[in-house]
């Protein structure tokens, strides 16, 4: 098995329909990842238990998935110095303003980069994480730099000229 630069979690499978947004352009850069959903308020050993072995595996980035009040990410923040890019999602009332104003609001020393609410967030956590191996991993930053180049491509090719 390959081991996973990326830790996608999320606190339901209620959330998966969602974040399959991370893993999917996850795949499309070619950067190994593992996705599993845990609670932060309903499995919290099984979470802490998962972080030390994902430290253990050579897991470099987290992206935490969660609404509501949304402690995921910040849970995760506190057990590890990788980044933590957390997803705030939609579903519990307030559309996910509840959950993004919980997890920007992390306390200093300890943040959260938090991206917007629901899959366009979810989408762009992997891109940003791509980003943070990019810095020390060669053939993510040239995967990277190719996606976006073709991205590029094809929004000049759509414009209406
Ligand atoms: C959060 O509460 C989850 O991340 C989910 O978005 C929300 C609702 O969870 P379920 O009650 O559907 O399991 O912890």
């Amino acid at each position: 098995m390959t081991r996973p630069l990326v830790s996608i979690l999320m606190g339901s499978r209620s959330d998966l329909d969602v974040m399959r947004a991370a893993a999917d352009t996850l795949v499309d850069l070619e950067i190994p990842y593992d996705m599993r959903v845990i609670s932060a308020h309903r499995n919290l050993p099984r979470l802490q238990e998962w972080i030390a072995q994902a430290e253990g595996l050579g897991v470099e980035v987290y992206i935490a998935a969660a609404g509501g009040a949304a402690h995921l990410p910040g849970v995760i923040a506190a057990q590890t110095i990788k980044p933590v890019l957390g997803v705030p999602l939609p579903g519990m009332g307030l559309m996910g303003l509840d959950a993004l104003l919980s997890i920007v609001q992390m306390p200093t020393g300890v943040p959260v980069g938090t991206l917007a609410i629901g899959k366009a967030g979810a989408g762009n956590a992997a891109f940003l994480a791509a980003s943070i191996l990019a810095l020390s991993h060669t053939e993510v930053r040239e995967r990277l730099a190719a996606v976006r180049a073709r991205r590029s491509a094809e929004a000049l090719a759509g414009e209406i000229p």
